[in-house]
């Protein structure tokens, strides 16, 4: 689907909710840039920049990353988008991040999936990553075509330091007081930008996702060429 107008937008949810598979299909099907806020915490990590070595300790521990540290790294990285529709994901994930982002654009829908944290946890141990692109797997799901290695590069995988058990329970705890408790504050549902899908199955959610999006970006178009 081609755009005119620019679109931004954001996708919401806990860990593991599939907010990096979705936002793939959305990238693919509606050709936004897609920016996520975790790929571009580890791939600082991986570079062993001075910023990845700092914040190493809190994702590995289950902890949110301080607010200052990522809205200066996020709207810096979305600085350079300024041309383009993009996709945000895992951002904002706090009233602070939220408020930071609101000064800055306009974000036209908000997609928030709710998905059982008893699916999320089986999901997360079976999960296997392609660091440098944030492609993921899942040995039940969407298993890779050569066993540990990615689909497009042919690069080993590897399974997230965060995703034993006892992180993915502080994390999802940390969804939920930061994040989840706090949702009504931020400044979508007032806004009438707030779109929640719920379900444990991607694949159910999708259709739905994509029939959404498929209407909002017309009715956007409709109003560009209006002017
Ligand atoms: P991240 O990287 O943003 P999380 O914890 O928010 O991490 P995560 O783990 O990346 O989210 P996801 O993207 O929501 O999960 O889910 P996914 O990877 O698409 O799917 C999870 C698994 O389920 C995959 O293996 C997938 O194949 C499989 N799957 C999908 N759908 C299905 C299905 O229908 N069935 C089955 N069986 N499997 C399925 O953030 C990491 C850390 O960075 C810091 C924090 O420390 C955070 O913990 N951070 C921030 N800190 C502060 N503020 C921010 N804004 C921050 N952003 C990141
Ligand atoms: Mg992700």
């Amino acid at each position: 689907m081609a755009l005119h107008k620019i679109f931004r937008a954001v996708i919401m949810g806990p860990p593991g909710s599939g907010k990096g598979t979705v936002s793939a299909r959305i990238t693919k099907t509606f050709g936004l840039k897609h920016l996520s806020s975790g790929d571009i915490l580890r791939a600082n990590i991986n570079a062993k920049t001075e910023l990845g070595l700092l914040m190493k300790s809190c994702i590995d521990q289950g902890q949110l990353v301080p607010d200052d540290v990522m809205s200066r790294l996020i709207l810096s990285d979305l600085r350079a988008l300024d041309q383009s529709s993009w996709l945000l994901d895992g951002f904002p994930r706090t009233v602070s991040q939220a408020d930071a982002l609101d000064k800055a654009y306009s974000v036209d829908t908000v997609i928030n999936l709710n998905v059982p944290f008893q699916t999320i946890k089986q999901r997360l141990t079976s999960r296997w990553t392609h660091l440098p692109s944030g492609r993921v797997y899942n040995v039940d799901f969407n298993p890779p075509k050569v066993p540990g290695l990615d689909d497009v590069t042919g690069e080993p995988l590897v399974q997230r330091d965060d995703d034993t058990p006892e992180t993915v329970t502080r994390r999802l705890k940390a969804y939920e007081t930061q994040t989840d408790d706090c949702k009504n504050v931020f400044p979508y549902r007032s806004k009438g930008v707030l779109q929640s899908f719920s379900g444990t199955e991607t694949n159910k959610i999708w259709p739905h996702i994509e029939a959404f999006l498929h209407s909002k970006l017309s009715s956007v178009d409709e109003k560009c060429e209006d002017l």
